[in-house]
């Protein structure tokens, strides 16, 4: 840990030696890259994604979400979580929901009085119902609300995630 955090310091070093540099000697363009850099040679934020919860599986009882969520990972902040679920019907007597709780405890316990109800039972239809996970380092638990903690428990329909910041590349 001490090594590493020396070779960081060293690298600040050389890279301040290197921009002192630059600055002395306007005409040294380093290959090709000038300094300071133009704006469009600037890093650019990979833009979001929309995952469907559980793939192809969709929302339902079951299925690991938290295997599915841990494989699935990381997440970013501002991509966005789509639930798909078939409303209520007469061939559909056990439909779901979107819950989020409050905290790991509750979430542990499926305890539903802690949570705040995202998506109703028909709010999965169609495009599914659709959340933007909106706050940078924050865990999100997230649970099916129906049978009293029934789907959340042992129908396995719980899996927590956290909102990275996003990731930056270069070039576009
Ligand atoms: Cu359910």
């Amino acid at each position: 840990m001490a090594l590493k955090f020396g070779g960081a310091m060293v690298l600040v070093v050389i890279a301040s030696v290197m921009m002192g540099a630059s600055m002395a000697y306007p005409g040294w363009n380093n290959n090709g890259y000038a300094w300071p850099p133009k704006q469009a040679d600037g890093p650019t934020e990979v833009p979001p994604k929309k995952v469907v919860v559980g793939g192809s599986e969709n929302w339902h009882f079951g299925f690991d979400y938290g295997a599915w969520a841990h494989k699935s990972g990381p997440f970013y902040v501002n991509d966005t979580l789509v639930f798909k679920f078939d409303p209520p019907s007469d061939t559909n007597t056990h439909p779901h929901s979107v819950y989020v709780f409050p905290s790991f405890w509750s979430y542990m316990r499926c305890d539903l009085k802690r949570a705040t109800m995202l998506a109703n039972v028909s709010d999965g239809a169609g495009d599914g119902f659709e959340f933007t996970l909106s706050q940078t380092w924050k865990f999100y638990f997230f649970a099916c609300g129906e049978s009293g903690g029934f789907h959340c428990s042992t129908g396995k329909m719980r899996f927590s995630v956290v909102s990275l910041p996003r990731p930056w590349k270069w070039h576009g």
